[in-house]
Formats: structure tokens, sequence, C-alpha cells
């Protein structure tokens, strides 16, 4: 058996520049594929993430049953899923409860990640050379995905946080080549995250989704 390819965050974060279409619609297989790299990369930084993984896993695996089920018309991109989610009640943003499988409530959570995501490598990118990941992270997820989290979670995040290589061996891991090469990649691929980010965000807001239990 031919050994799987190697694994390079250039590949990752490329899947996000093939999700926003003409039209500006957000496309969900690469979104999901992009999520199945990030995941991938963060088994390769060590088991203490895996409880982060594991709920992301789980919401990818769930979104890709959607794409490849009986209504995947529906689910080919983020405003396809909205629209059909709405219109057939699957979810609505006037109930307080909600169905806890629904494309929107899902996708939801991994958008706020993905905030937390693009902060997190904007920070990477832009610290110095002695700056440190796990402080980087810290920070971040603070300014961003902290504040959807009960205190439980963001206890053990910040524990995991701890255990990120110091930032050469974090860039080496990305698999891109040299602590450079890895910065260029990561300064070409984050207008692409922000616009996948910037659309989702609209879009939610447009029909008062943001806040789906
Ligand atoms: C190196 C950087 C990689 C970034 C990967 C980002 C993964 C983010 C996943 C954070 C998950 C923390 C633990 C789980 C929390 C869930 O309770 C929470 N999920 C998320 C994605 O925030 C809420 O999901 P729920 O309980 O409403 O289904």
């Amino acid at each position: 058996m031919a050994a799987p390819a190697a694994f390079s965050l250039r590949e990752v974060l490329g899947a996000f520049r093939g999700c926003v279409t003409e039209r500006r619609e957000v496309l969900l297989e690469p979104y999901l594929r992009g999520w199945r790299g990030l995941i991938r990369f963060l088994h390769s930084l060590g088991a203490v993430f895996s409880f982060i993984s594991r709920d992301a896993e789980a919401k990818v695996q769930l979104m890709e049953g959607y794409c490849r089920g009986e209504r995947r018309e529906r689910y080919v991109s983020l405003q396809a899923m909205v629209q059909y989610e709405l219109a057939s009640g699957v979810v609505d943003p006037h109930k307080r409860s909600g169905r806890a499988d629904s494309g929107c409530r899902t996708v939801l959570r991994l958008h706020r990640a993905l905030r937390w995501l693009q902060l997190f490598l904007e920070g990477l990118r832009t610290a110095g050379e002695d700056s440190r990941p796990s402080a980087i992270c810290t920070d971040s997820y603070n300014a961003s995905l902290a504040a959807f989290h009960p205190w439980v979670i963001r206890k053990a995040a910040t524990v995991a946080f701890c255990a990120l290589p110091p930032r050469g061996a974090f860039l080496e891991a990305m698999n891109v080549g040299s602590a450079e090469d890895a910065v260029a990649v990561l300064g070409e691929a984050l207008p692409y995250i922000r616009d996948v980010y910037g659309i989702t965000q609209e879009l939610f807001a447009e029909h008062r989704l943001l806040d789906l239990p």
C-alpha cells in the first residue's frame, strides 16, 4: 500500500481559497476539506489536542453526511443550506430550542472556531521570532471562541494550548518548508479564510442565525 501523501498545511489552507464562488457563495465541500486538514494538523500536534479535534471532527462528519446524503443538492453551498433549512423548518431563528443536528447550527460552531483560527494564524504570522504560539493561541481564543464556551471547556482548552510547540517547531509542523516559507503561506491563505468568514457571518446575521442553540 502506498504511504499517504505527506501532510502539508499548504493544501489545507488552499482548500479555503476554493470555497468562494464568483457569486460569493461558500461551497461546503472545500470548506469541510479545509477543516479535515486542520483536524489532521491538530492530531499531528499530539494527544492533548484530541478533545479539541474530536468535537470539530464530529461536526465535520455530520456535515459530510449531508453533503453525500439524499438532499445533497441542498448542501452544496452555505447559502443553499440556509435557504433549505429555513424553508423546511429544520431551523427556526425564533425558537429557543432547536435541532442539535441541523446543518446551520453545526456550521455556526465551525464558523466561530474559524474566527479563532484566523486570529491565531494572523498573530502567528505577524508576531516576532521570540513570540510563543501558546500565548498567541490563548489570546486569540479569549478574543473569540471562549465567549461561547462554558468554564470547563475554557479551562481545558487553555491547558491544552500550553502544550503547543515553540514558534520554530510549530511552523515546521506545518510542513511547508522553512519558517519563512510557512509565514508566506499564512500570508497567502489568510485573506481567503477572512473572506470565507466574512461572507458566512453576513449570511448568518442576515437570517438571524448567529445565536442558534
Ligand atoms: C491549531 C489550530 C487549529 C484550530 C482548530 C479549531 C478547533 C476548534 C474546536 C474547539 C472545540 C473545543 C471543545 C468543544 C466545544 C463544544 O462544546 C463547542 N464546539 C465548538 C466548535 O466550539 C460547542 O459545540 P456544541 O456543544 O454546541 O455542539
